[in-house]
């Protein structure tokens, strides 16, 4: 085993998104460039007391590319300095368990491979995200440091070495290094056995009366929902669907929506529909939930749990407080006020979340990307998503639809829609934000058909608990009762410009809350693209994706 420092040369384009680097596989199979970015990180965390007694955990997706990232990660964190790798067998770690295991074992921080719900494949995306020890994210300040390293960058440092096979759990030494292989799952699921009411879900799940399915788009959380869901609660054999994790997701678009989980969608159809379904990313770090002939918004999905916590063993003190994006709509909101809660305003991103989670300001969070999560990880989580609806739907005995239809009797729905402009220019989609952040000033007040415009604004964040600054977070324009229209460039995609535009308005009465969101939504709609001149600047006359 030889140490070697390898000359290299800056790549501009090192700079985290809203959540890590995400670029194609063929731009990390370049040389250098993979290497680049994890010594930027390795630079930008040295001097920390803890960098060398501390382990480091390391995990994926299992998407192409994983195997190979990881075997450089761990030559390049030996001659940095680290004295311990936690890694995932065969490299895999979904992300709420890579959060898991660095809160468990008190690590100083964790490398997750991941794109996301982003199609995998030699010719598809790859990603890399530093979390710190909190198990979240790394914040604004952390990933500056690391893009500011990644631009003057001339070396990086590793062993010349074999590589270490990954198939084994137990201990191994590599030189210095201590390399612990751990079984993926295990953690993972003996935190969920602690929150959840395993006994009451194993009930439902074996009752004659449900059904359910778990799509798991041949992604990360296969092995966690069959040993979760099939082994340990007892869920007919056939439940999880597309099981197997695949480099490249068997092909498909490892995102869990109405697009991508078809047969997901057409089991929960129908007059044969199942009670029951729900799907997860990539990453599994995201969640979509059905019922039979029902599709349940992220933000209802926050606003209902928020509602039913108590319900929960693992929440039943009730919540310290709860916080959503600011695109994700004001469903959750409404839940606090009636509660009594704080309710926090972020911008998008889990890694806002962090700081408000370990202060203790709140319990529950979650966002219109089809993410929740709690306090028990600093990620959002899939899965507890489901094994959260599934307690709720044990204990209340009643379907998902008629949860739902009560919450909006109760609480008013808040009709709610995201449009997405994919693949747009660079440039037309930064004009079009240029063009609108200057028309806020002179928005506030106009009748615009029959909405009036209270406010319009560029979301800045004041982190309360660091009072660090964000500013430009998201184009906001707020009518008066409560309707709204944003607008954001997306900070995940890895072609082009990503426009996104949420729109949402609150209906409270029951007699009119059944109708189709693109329909109930269509003035507002209409207006969006009118106000941004959408397809002045993006050529497009309609969105590539509704949800
Ligand atoms: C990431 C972030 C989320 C964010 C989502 C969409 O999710 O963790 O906080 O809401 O991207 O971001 P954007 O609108 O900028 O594309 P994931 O599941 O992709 O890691």
């Amino acid at each position: 085993m030889k140490n070697i420092t390898v000359d290299s040369h800056p790549f501009a384009d090192q700079k985290p998104g809203t959540s890590g680097l995400r670029k194609k596989v063929k731009q990390f199979q370049q040389p250098h460039y993979l290497e680049n970015f994890i010594q930027s990180v390795f630079n930008a965390i040295r001097g920390n007391d803890s960098f060398a007694e501390k382990a480091l955990v390391v995990g994926g997706d299992g998407r192409f590319y994983n195997r190979e990232a990881i075997q450089i990660i761990m030559k390049m964190a030996l001659v940095n300095g680290f004295g311990k790798l936690i890694i995932g067998q065969n490299g895999l770690l979904s992300t709420p368990a890579a959060s898991a295991v660095i809160r468990k074992y008190q690590a100083f921080g964790g490398i997750i491979l991941s794109a996301s719900h982003n199609p995998g494949g030699p010719d598809a995306d790859f990603g890399i995200k530093f979390n710190t020890a909190n198990g979240g994210p790394a914040n604004e300040e952390l990933t500056e440091a690391i893009f500011q390293h990644s631009l003057s960058i001339d070396r990086y440092q590793m062993v010349e070495a074999e590589d270490i096979d990954l198939s084994q759990i137990g201990s191994q030494q590599f030189d210095k290094l201590s390399v612990d292989i751990i079984d993926p799952v295990v953690d993972y699921a003996d935190l969920m056995e602690q929150l959840f009411d395993f006994q009451r879900i194993r009930e439902l799940l074996t009752s004659a009366n449900f059904r359910m399915h778990f799509d798991a788009m041949n992604a990360i959380t296969g092995p966690y929902a069959m040993t979760i869901l099939e082994q340990k609660l007892g869920a007919p054999a056939g439940t999880v669907l597309r099981a197997e994790p695949l480099p490249d997701f068997g092909g498909d678009h490892p995102d869990p929506n109405l697009a991508h989980a078809q047969d997901l969608h057409k089991r929960l159809s129908g007059d044969h529909a199942a009670d029951f379904g729900a799907a997860s990313d990539g990453d599994g770090d995201r969640n979509m939930i059905l019922g039979a002939n029902f599709y349940v918004t992220p933000s209802d999905s926050l606003a209902v749990l928020a509602a039913n916590a108590t319900l929960v063993p693992g929440y039943k003190d009730g919540l310290a407080g709860v916080a959503r994006s600011m695109p994700t709509s004001q469903a959750v909101d409404r839940v606090a006020r009636q509660l009594n809660l704080p309710c926090f305003e972020t911008p998008t991103g889990w890694k806002f979340f962090g700081n408000l989670l370990d202060a203790g300001k709140i319990t529950l969070c979650g966002e219109e990307s089809f993410g929740t999560g709690s306090n028990h990880v600093r990620e959002k989580d899939g899965l507890w998503a489901v094994l959260f609806w599934l307690n709720i739907l044990a204990v209340r005995g009643e379907s998902v639809e008629d949860i739902l239809k009560q919450h909006w009797d109760k609480f008013g729905r808040d009709y709610y829609t995201r449009h997405d402009y994919e693949a747009v220019t660079n440039d037309g989609a930064e004009l079009l934000m240029t063009a609108l952040r200057e028309k806020t000033q002179t928005l506030a007040g106009l009748q615009l058909g029959s909405y009036q415009v209270e406010s319009a604004d560029d979301f800045a964040y004041t982190d309360p608990v660091d009072e660090s600054i964000s500013q430009h977070q998201g184009i906001r324009i707020l009518m008066r009762g409560g309707s709204r229209i944003i607008y954001r460039l997306s900070g995940t995609g890895t072609e082009g410009a990503t426009l996104r535009v949420y729109i949402e308005s609150h209906e409270t009465d029951i007699n009119k809350q059944s109708e189709d969101p693109q329909n109930a939504l269509s003035e507002l709609i209409d207006l969006a693209s009118q106000i941004a001149k959408i397809n002045h600047y993006t050529g497009r006359n309609k969105p590539d994706v509704m949800t």
